[in-house]
């Protein structure tokens, strides 16, 4: 069947098939319409050409029988539609914790993917089949679009700020990654792929990349360099908050609300400390925005979430 234009790209994730099955209802409720009133206009075409003999005096009597029979038909299958795709749309974009989380950040004109063992990756993501893969979106430079076609992912990639993205593959093999938003001259040519491998050989892969410091390694370096753990470290005798089982949880602000530290918040309170001051601490937090690239961030995150209590 190769020779055929696909009706539409390969189906390898969970992700896919739901998104499909909603396509393939939403094309059947719109085919059945349209054959309706086509159907109609032709069966009218050839009833009242010219010459016939069919009936042409006015309607006598009212039928809203058939109005609100067509408008209720129409509006109950409409709101179906809406649920049905409300439902998908959220199931889509909660973020479950995965089994595996992936940093991938977008730059002119590449992906660079970085696993929590310290393995990275250029324009190309080793993950196992049939395990939830969560994926933290940022970007360098502008907005980019992380789409992966076969698993029906798509979510934009946007600068200073983290989105998360999930997948789980069903069928190993090799897939396409692709910018699906215009960020310059070389848009076109920012693909990549994503790999998808029984889980033995996905181990083996990792083990083959010859990493011998973990993210959350180098970012408890980071953490010493840039002095964070002059104050937030055990022995500081600055008052600051302790790191040690932030993530994950719920902080109190300053300003009375609260919010759940993930990974967004973690990066904010890094680069925005005075937007985000915790409750009964002094907001002497230096700023560090345009001191830490996305890299960095990365990994002094992925240090703060490992220190669960
Ligand atoms: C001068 C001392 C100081 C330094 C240096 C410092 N911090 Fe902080 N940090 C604070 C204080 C005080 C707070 C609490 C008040 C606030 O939120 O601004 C805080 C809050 C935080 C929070 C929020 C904690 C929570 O409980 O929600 C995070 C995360 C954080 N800092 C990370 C870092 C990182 C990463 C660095 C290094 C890049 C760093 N800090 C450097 C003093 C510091
Ligand atoms: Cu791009």
């Amino acid at each position: 069947m190769d020779h055929w234009i696909q009706f539409w790209p390969r189906t390898a994730a969970v992700n896919g098939e739901v998104v499909n099955a909603l396509y393939i209802a939403e094309l059947a409720v719109c085919g059945l319409i349209l054959m309706t009133v086509v159907g109609l206009m032709f069966s009218f075409c050839v009833r009242y050409r010219a010459g016939s003999t069919a009936s042409r005096a006015n309607l006598t009597e009212k039928t809203w029988h058939w109005e609100i029979g067509w408008t209720t038909a129409t509006l109950v299958l409409l709101l179906i539609g809406f649920v049905w795709g409300a439902a998908v749309y959220i199931w889509l974009y909660k973020s479950p914790l995965g089994d595996l989380e992936v940093y991938v950040v977008g730059k002119q004109w590449m992906w660079k993917m970085e696993h929590p063992g310290g393995q990275r990756e250029i324009d190309a993501l080793h993950v196992p089949v049939d395990k939830t893969v969560r994926l933290l979106l940022a970007s360098q430079d502008v907005i980019h679009s992380f789409f992966i076609p076969a698993f029906r992912i798509k979510h934009d990639a946007v600068p200073g700020q983290y989105e998360t993205v999930w997948f789980k593959a069903t069928k190993p093999g090799t897939y396409l990654i692709e910018c699906s938003e215009f960020c310059g001259t070389e848009h076109a040519h920012m693909k990549g792929e994503v790999v998808v491998m029984e889980p033995a050989a996905f181990a083996l892969w990792l083990r083959d990349q010859g990493v011998r410091e973990s993210l959350a390694q180098e970012g408890e370096a980071l953490f010493r360099e840039h002095g964070c753990s002059g104050c937030h470290g055990e022995n500081s005798t600055v008052h600051a908050p302790s790191l040690v089982g932030v993530y994950g949880g719920i902080v109190h602000l300053q300003d009375g609300s609260a919010v759940r530290a993930d990974e967004r918040y973690l990066r904010d309170c890094i680069l925005l400390p005075r937007t985000f001051t915790v409750a009964g601490y002094p907001p002497v937090m230096p700023d560090f925005s345009g001191q830490l690239g996305e890299d960095d961030l990365v990994k002094l995150i992925a240090y703060i979430k490992s220190l669960a209590r």
